[in-house]
């Protein structure tokens, strides 16, 4: 189905009640996609970028820091930012690339991408250089974005970047889906559990993640080098910054103190960014509060160790698939209230 929503420079056709191009309060353009109940997600046309994610309850699920800037050429703080041409920090390109920091269009007739007929919420995106782009990064480019919002509420982001040189020359890229998860409190929390009286032991943290245990990593605290990550769930006391290598399809993020797990399944990014600024790098940051860090975690689906590599003509896809489901279970664990209930 093609997209529902007009391009952002021509007038929209009629809206459809799964998906309409509106103007944000920042006077940004933006896609509302609506699912069952309430759920939505909303798709803001500079960066590309998915700015919310809510749940059938109406529950926001992304993190947008309250000092975003939703003002070109800031990169807004929160969400789903695209990092392309490159994840980091290098060579002449600003950080991450700059899909981020560009105008995207809305595609309304797409290559053929098979679509679940179950899904009725989505929106292409197609992002081209400009002249001036073409000055800092000399590659000609498609870079196709369809946003989903399934029928269970989960969300889906694929992108189909092709390369349309017509010298010939190959072009490689690092990416990144810089994905800002909300959450109840990031910090490893030691208590003492009321429903388990007579126990001593510390019970669960209030955010963990799995799927990445012992994988190898990459500190870009300690000037990337490598490392093996220890045998148990990720928790967090303090800043965090890893690559984590070739790393398994699907990561849990679960959030103890809201019942809630997200799980994520990739195809295409075999690598995963693990972020949290914490306390002094929060202070630093101009468009972050300063204990924001409490209430987000990123988790970035990403190719970096290896950067791809196309030929003219050569087309590569890269998925994100994210679901927030209810969970009780914490590495295995059962939720006390849900012992107690048995
Ligand atoms: O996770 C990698 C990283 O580069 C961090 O070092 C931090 O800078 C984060 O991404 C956010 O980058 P940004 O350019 O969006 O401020």
């Amino acid at each position: 189905m093609a997209s529902p929503a007009g391009t952002a420079t021509s007038p929209s056709p009629q809206p459809s009640p799964f998906a309409e191009l509106v103007k944000g309060p920042s006077g940004l353009d933006k896609v509302v996609l609506r699912g069952l109940r309430n759920c939505s997600a909303e798709v803001c046309l500079y960066g590309g970028q998915v700015t919310s994610w809510k749940n059938d309850h109406g529950e926001e699920l992304l993190f947008m820091s309250s000092k975003a800037i939703f003002k070109p050429p800031k990169a807004i703080r929160g969400g789903i930012p695209i990092c392309f041409p490159q994840f980091g920090a290098h060579g002449n390109l600003e950080q991450h690339g700059f899909a981020r920091n560009r105008f995207w269009t809305i595609d309304n007739n797409p290559p053929p991408l098979p679509l679940n007929p179950a899904i009725k919420a989505f929106v292409d995106l197609i992002l081209k250089p400009s002249e001036e782009d073409l000055k800092i990064w000399p590659h000609s480019f498609e870079f196709r974005l369809r946003i989903a919002l399934g029928p269970g509420g989960d969300l889906s982001l694929t992108s189909r970047i092709r390369n349309t040189n017509t010298d010939g020359r190959p072009f490689s890229y690092t990416f990144a889906y810089h994905t800002y998860f909300s959450v109840s409190d990031i910090r490893q929390v030691v208590g003492f559990s009321p429903f388990n009286l007579f126990s001593a032991l510390p019970q669960p943290c209030e955010v963990r993640v799995e799927g990445l245990e012992t994988m190898d990593y990459l500190d870009n605290l300690k000037a990337k080098e490598r490392f093996t990550e220890q045998g148990d769930a990720i928790v967090f006391e303090s800043e965090i910054d890893k690559v984590y290598l070739s790393a398994p399809s699907k990561i849990a993020i679960i959030d103890h103190e809201k019942k809630r797990t997200f799980v994520l399944t990739k195809e295409g990014l075999p690598d995963a960014v693990v972020w949290n600024p914490w306390d002094k790098k929060a202070k630093a940051m101009q468009d972050f509060g300063d204990v924001e860090y409490k209430h987000m975690l990123c988790v970035k689906p990403a190719a970096v160790e290896r950067p791809i590599t196309l030929k003219p003509g050569e087309e590569w896809k890269g998925r994100l698939a994210i679901s927030a489901v209810p969970s009780s279970y914490c590495s295995g664990q059962l939720d006390p209230l849900k012992v107690l209930q048995g």
